[in-house]
């Protein structure tokens, strides 16, 4: 035990009784016996290498190259991703593969280089694969963007799994983006970084690593180029990064490197290559669509560990409205349970939902439970026996069911890799519609068990069913939770297929976003918080995940009033608005912090609601494109080095770029722009990109620029859908789409696209594309005029 774990183990002990702490140190005892029993020896290992290539097999995209220890499959498929694996792994089966492997290029082959090696020469990418099993992907001019040494794997001599390594290299320039949600980002300096999704057991900051999602994705942004690389295997492992440094014309450049090293699975990797936009849409069509939210989803939304009871709930909904505040969803979590047991309420407390439920849902509020997976092993709690009749919960190498603790005492966990039991855990979502709840917010689902020492998860050796294959907990662990969003989502389909399911999880994995989002978990109150908050959401969306936002305010304690106004006005601009506290934390409702703070909350509501219209249009892109709508500023620019290095901004979709203010004390602050004009959106004070600029930002607002030539959809004061053009710079032109849904069911409405020019001394706004030239069928508002 370190001291880390004394410190949890103590806070485990005091904050939940001695009696929790009592359990918690048997799960630990549990978990230590199982994996003894259950987990085979390492004991000694043999080093393997792929040796030098021995013969060629060419195949559909690529083909086969054999080397004395090993072989390799490469595949440039029809999409332009590249796919390679070790050992005879393919692309399937696979936990992030949205469908079954996209087809191969039938033009790229694979034919002789120089020095014995061997290359596939496709559209987008050229792969050489050396005569010891290095691998480069260069872009088509020649240019390297990515070197893989050849792997190293050892294996235990008994046989079983073999650990791996992979080294690879990247032009000096390249800077690390991804990873899942990263505290210290989004630029991932160096470090290692862990492979194992964790609740940390207590509030994050910057530097806390791991969280509740971490993927094996990297985002490497250099001159040469963008690539984003996955490999494909959930087991534990780390990746070590280090940037790289350039010459400067004083030396050699020193090369960027990451050393990735897996516990097991297969060493299989996929490649995408473009611009970061080509990237993430590449990457979109191979792990999935996100899922659309319903529009209620892309507002404000109010929570708290704690409201207790539902004359809290309605207190602070009037208080909402007496303020007038534009709310749109409240969230209950577990104290709304009955003893802390998922899919039940407190009756006591609770003793009529649905009619709070209905009474909110015709005020334009809608109610988020929260779903824990964890169930409380005792006879008699229905979702036990249900599971149980249904053979449901994870069980040891031995056979018995793999208990841990949780809020509810001792606990079971459905082991969600299986097809039967997702199909039965869907199924009880049907009482949470019944209670009036309208979307859903995974928990603990890492998943978390408190142990007083040791990980806070299930045993190692757990069994798991992984869809058929069978396999145990160092396999399944980062990919529970996905699976469970996975059960949660098919069903909500079934159970209500005329509706878009809402739900967003704390933990995932590749993929998650076919299900829904996530927030940033529990974010410490502080401004160093606040910057951890931003890093995850960028880093998330540049994963493949672009639905996600912090709790605002921070999850603990208390922020000051300032530092409470600045998060809110972040989190006015990201996808998930919600606030949110612990148990014990001070109150974060807008009103609570001051008539000044109140004010400035209600801009930031009010700014958000009018933004709707084009938070729905970059869901729609989202998910048409695979674009995140929280973008890094170099996302149209990746070239640009300092917006490489800018971390403290980000763009909104194409038309805007947001500067929230991260430090205490701030008035005002630099801005790294992007080329072109910008607009301040309040002043339509004008600057002028590339470069840094400063921006005033009073305590009423962080700095928002519109792009000049921008065309967004807005939510005019009558509720109407407007445009709101920002006049392009002189002889210049602009445009943007709109996607115009009202935000439930599943239509599918076009994209419309609108230009914007300068006609003699005016501004105009007409429709684009095929019936291009019409006149927009909304009123059109053309801001930025005073400076032409
Ligand atoms: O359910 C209680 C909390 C929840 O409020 C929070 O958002 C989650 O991240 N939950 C964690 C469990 C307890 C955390 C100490």
């Amino acid at each position: 035990m370190d001291g880390r774990d004394l410190v949890r183990s103590v806070k485990a002990v005091g904050s939940a009784g001695a009696a929790q702490g009592l359990r918690t140190v048997r799960a630990a005892w549990r978990r230590r016996r199982a994996d003894a029993a259950g987990l085979p020896e390492r004991g000694a290992e043999r080093a393997r290498v792929p040796g030098p290539v021995r013969e060629v097999e060419p195949g559909p995209g690529g083909g086969v190259v054999r080397f004395a220890r090993s072989e390799l499959q490469i595949t440039v498929t029809a999409s332009g991703a590249v796919f390679w694996g070790w050992d005879g792994a393919g692309p399937e089966p696979s936990y992030a593969l949205a469908d079954r492997s996209p087809e191969a290029d039938p033009r790229a082959v694979l034919e002789p280089d120089k020095d014995g090696a061997w290359r596939v020469v496709a559209e987008r990418v050229t792969v050489i694969v050396s005569r010891h099993g290095a691998v480069e992907v260069l872009t088509p001019g020649g240019v390297l963007l990515r070197r893989d040494l050849p792997p190293r794997w050892w294996e235990p001599a008994t046989g079983g799994t073999a650990r791996w390594m992979q080294r690879s290299e990247v032009p000096a320039d390249a800077r690390f983006f991804g990873l899942g949600g990263r505290a210290s980002g989004p630029r991932l300096r160096e470090g290692t970084y862990r492979l194992w999704n964790t609740d940390p057991g207590h509030t994050f900051v910057p530097g806390d690593d791991p969280l509740y999602i971490t993927m094996p994705v990297q985002m490497v942004v250099a001159d040469a180029g963008t690539h984003l690389v996955f490999h494909d295997t959930s087991w534990d492992g780390t990746v070590t990064l280090r940037e790289g440094e350039e010459g400067a014309g004083s030396g050699h450049d020193r090369a960027g490197r990451s050393e990735l090293r897996v516990d097991g699975g297969p060493l299989r990797c996929w490649m995408v290559v473009g611009t970061p936009a080509r990237v993430l849409h590449t990457w979109a069509a191979l792990t999935g669509a996100p899922a659309l939210p319903p529009a209620w989803a892309l507002g404000h939304h109010h929570a708290r560990w704690g409201f207790g009871s539902e004359q809290e709930v309605r207190r602070i909904v009037s208080g909402y409205r007496e303020h007038d505040l534009p709310l749109d969803a409240v969230h209950l979590d577990i104290d709304h349970y009955d003893a802390h047991q998922v899919f039940t309420v407190d009756k006591e407390r609770f003793p009529k939902l649905p009619v709070l439920a209905e009474e909110l849902r015709r005020g334009g509020i809608r109610l988020v439970s929260i779903v824990d997976p964890a169930v409380r092993a005792e006879p008699g709690n229905e979702v036990y026996d249900g599971g149980t009749a249904e053979d449901a919960f994870v069980r040891d190498a031995a056979g018995r069911t793999v208990e841990g603790v949780v809020w509810a005492g001792e606990s079971v966990y459905p082991d969600f890799t299986r097809a039967q039991v997702r199909e039965w855990w869907g199924g009880l979502y049907e009482e949470r519609l019944a209670q009036g709840f309208a979307g859903f917010w995974h928990d603990m689902n890492e998943p978390t068990s408190f142990t007083a020492f040791g990980e806070n998860t299930l045993p190692r050796s757990a069994r798991h069913d992984l869809d058929g294959r069978g396999g145990d907990h160092r396999e399944a662990h980062n990919v529970y939770a996905l699976c469970m969003a996975r059960a949660g989502y098919e069903g909500l389909r079934r159970l209500v297929p005329e509706e878009r399911p809402f739900l967003f999880s704390r933990s995932g994995w590749v993929g998650m976003q076919r299900y829904g989002g996530t927030w940033s978990g529990d974010v410490a109150t502080g401004w160093p918080g606040l910057r951890a908050s931003l890093s995850l959401v960028m880093g998330l969306g540049l994963c493949g995940v672009p639905y996600s936002g912090p709790d605002v305010g921070g999850f603990d304690g208390s922020p000051s009033p300032e530092l409470y106004l600045r998060w809110f006005q972040l989190g006015a601009y990201l996808p998930l608005f919600r606030t949110h506290a612990s148990l014990r934390a001070g109150r974060r409702e807008p009103w609570e912090f001051g008539g000044e703070v109140l004010a400035h909350a209600r801009v930031a509501l009010v700014g958000r609601r009018r933004l709707l219209p084009y938070f729905m249009t970059l869901a729609h892109l989202a998910r048409r494109t695979g674009a995140p709508y929280v973008r890094p500023v170099w996302w149209g620019a990746p070239e640009d080095r300092a917006l490489r290095d800018c971390e403290d901004a980000f763009l909104l979709g194409d038309s805007l770029l947001v500067a929230p203010v991260l430090d205490p004390g701030a008035d005002r602050r630099a801005v790294q722009l992007p080329r072109g004009r910008w607009y301040d959106t309040v002043t339509e004070e004008v600057y002028e990109g590339p470069g840094q600029v400063l921006v005033e930002a009073p305590l009423s607002r962080i700095p928002v620029l519109a792009r000049a030539g921008a065309v967004l959809p807005v939510r005019g004061s009558d509720g109407g859908l407007e445009l709101e053009a920002w006049a392009p710079d002189h002889g210049r032109t602009g445009g943007g789409l709109v996607v115009a849904d009202a935000g439930e069911g599943w239509d599918e409405p076009e994209v419309e696209r609108y230009v914007t020019r300068w006609k003699k001394r005016q501004v105009v706004v007409k429709r684009g594309g095929h019936d291009g030239r019409g006149e927009p069928p909304y009123p059109v508002r053309v801001r930025g005029l005073a400076r032409p």
